[in-house]
């Protein structure tokens, strides 16, 4: 550290591990993972040499969309463990310098928490009003928004004689912002985990809180009906400011990011602004990119590596404030598989994909698993999948088409969330080192050549190039907050960028394709004095004398001598 005292947000500097406590690691052999069974591999992460973890919900639920539905906020779920295990997880990971992100999950809860129990119960009661209620006839919903799971948002409940809305599942009724208790209500679970200790929180799909109060219909021809309506709504901001003043401003030191469908940069730039209440957004741009708009769910769109860049660049340039960088996380396929080549060349691609994610600006945020470039996995059949999203969709293409699930395979080999949702693989032992029981999801197949352990052999491997990276990157004080610049814009295979800050710049050149492309510095790139940083193949010439790059090459120039951060 320098003399100068550190004024920039911790976060800036840091690099995130998304952590799926379910497909972790198990210790009780009920298979799944559990919080004694993330402790148990702690120096997994801190010889990756993250910053913080983010742990997806530990809540009580009933699971019927992985912990996305909660039933208590205040405790945590029986198979993770119980607030001991909680604290002894915190404390560890706070004595090694990694800090601790909870998810909040805001928007609904789960149908069997007490407020919606209630809600249901008594009409004339304070939590009625809690969620969102219309009353109608069986079988002709208020609006036509649909469930991002498929079907109508819309549930008859025959004892309440009414609709309510769930944007999710079922089993997740939206809760109703306009209502003061509510919110009250939330902000006191906030600050009752702050008081515990966290350092932030991912804010589940924040952006759909405030719905319009008159429901307006949505679009019929968008991939998720009524979206235009319920996404960046009336409300929001106010919701999110009033969230500020009643609860984050009173602690130091936050990390915010609020996990936002269907935001673009202008509306991401009024959530982050400097001293905005957001830290950060996830948003969905290139994810989305191999969505058919047109065709929704039940099909895969081909892109190319332009529109890839043109996405970043355009969050890189217009985003009034600070970049959340994700390649995948535990809601779609793996990064590998969906960005780079999952296949022959795996290996190269998954370090290309880590390069780009950890020499961005802003940050990153690395999903477990992709620190060994794990990969889909080989659905066959639908007994094989839990995901409530991919079966709903399925079951939906079922009914309105004549098609069989066979049809549907390669969809679904391409969009299960269930991909990133397999456990986590350690070893090449049996269920890959997960569990000693009956895992809750398929371990994949090629755990008996991708794993953990492996990794940590090879000094070539995934692992060891990402903890490369993240030194480097801690090193380089220029990459998370410099100037971005795309050069090439338009080139097919090559993604060229060059990130720098007063006179240092950093040159990134990656080859984002199956074949051997070649590469002749653009006009007006003029790298004086360059020292190769890392790479992910051997490099046998000074860039000077580079005329081709090979397949999935990735390679990071800078100025001779690291600097001290
Ligand atoms: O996801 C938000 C969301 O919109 C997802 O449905 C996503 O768009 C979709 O899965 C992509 O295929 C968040 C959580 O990350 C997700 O796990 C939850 O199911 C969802 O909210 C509801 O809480």
């Amino acid at each position: 550290m320098g003399t100068a005292p550190r004024e920039r947000a911790w976060w800036k500097d840091a690099v995130v591990y998304q952590l799926y406590p379910r497909s972790y690691n198990d210790t009780d052999d009920d298979g799944l993972g559990d919080l004694p069974g993330i402790l148990e591999r702690i120096d997994h992460l801190d010889e990756l040499g993250v910053d913080a973890v983010w742990l997806n919900p530990i809540y009580d639920s009933p699971f019927a969309d992985g912990g996305y539905d909660v039933r208590d906020y205040r405790s945590l779920h029986r198979a993770f463990g119980n607030m001991e295990d909680f604290y002894r997880l915190r404390d560890e990971l706070h004595r090694r310098g990694i800090r601790l992100i909870m998810d909040l999950v805001v928007n609904h809860t789960s149908d069997e928490h007490p407020w919606f129990r209630r809600a249901r119960q008594n009409s004339e009661g304070p939590y009625r009003d809690r969620y969102v209620w219309r009353d109608g006839e069986p079988g002709r919903p208020p609006n036509n928004w649909e469930s991002a799971f498929g079907g109508s948002a819309w549930t008859y409940d025959d004892s309440v004689g009414a609709y309510y809305l769930h944007l999710f599942h079922e089993k997740q009724p939206d809760l109703n912002w306009s209502n003061p208790d509510l919110r009250n209500d939330v902000y006191d679970m906030m600050r009752w985990w702050l008081d515990r200790g966290i350092d932030g929180f991912r804010m589940d799909v924040i952006n759909l809180i405030s719905k319009p109060d008159d429901l307006p219909d949505g679009n019929p021809d968008l991939p998720w009906v009524g979206v235009e309506h319920f996404a960046n709504g009336p409300n929001l901001i106010d919701h999110l400011t009033e969230m500020d003043r009643r609860v984050l401003s009173d602690y130091q030191d936050l990390i915010t990011v609020g996990e936002c469908v269907a935001a673009g940069v202008k509306d991401a730039s009024d959530y982050v602004r400097p001293n905005g209440p957001l830290s950060m957004v996830f948003h969905f741009d290139h994810v989305m990119l191999d969505v058919d708009l047109e065709a929704g769910w039940g099909s895969v769109r081909e892109w190319d590596l332009p529109e890839l860049k043109e996405v970043f660049t355009r969050w890189q340039h217009r985003l009034d404030g600070w970049n959340g960088l994700h390649l995948g996380n535990h809601d779609g396929p793996r990064a590998v598989s969906r960005f780079g080549n999952d296949g022959r060349h795996r290996t190269a691609s998954a370090k290309l994909l880590a390069t780009f994610l950890l020499t961005m600006p802003g940050t990153p945020f690395l999903y477990q698993g992709d620190e060994i470039g794990m990969t889909n996995y080989p659905f066959e059949g639908p007994e094989e999948i839990e995901d409530p999203e991919t079966l709903g969709r399925v079951q939906q293409a079922l009914e309105r088409e004549d098609v069989s699930f066979e049809d549907l395979r390669d969809v679904l080999r391409a969009r299960c969330r269930d991909n990133a949702r397999t456990p986590m693989q350690w070893t090449d032992e049996p269920n890959a080192g997960f569990t000693g029981g009956d895992p809750w999801l398929p371990v994949n197949p090629n755990h008996t050549r991708i794993n953990v352990a492996q990794n940590r052999e090879d000094p070539d491997s995934v692992f060891h190039h990402c903890r490369r990276l993240i030194e480097l990157r801690r090193q380089v004080p220029v990459l998370p907050e410099g100037d971005y610049r795309l050069w090439l814009p338009e080139h097919p295979s090559l993604y060229v960028y060059t990130v720098s800050r007063a006179e240092r710049e950093i040159l990134v050149l990656l080859n984002w394709s199956d074949e051997e492309t070649p590469f002749e510095p653009p006009a007006g790139l003029s790298p004086g004095n360059v020292e190769l940083l890392i790479a992910n193949r051997d490099v046998d010439r000074p860039l000077e004398a580079t005329s081709r790059l090979r397949l999935w090459e990735a390679r990071v120039y800078g100025p001779g001598g690291r600097e001290t951060p």
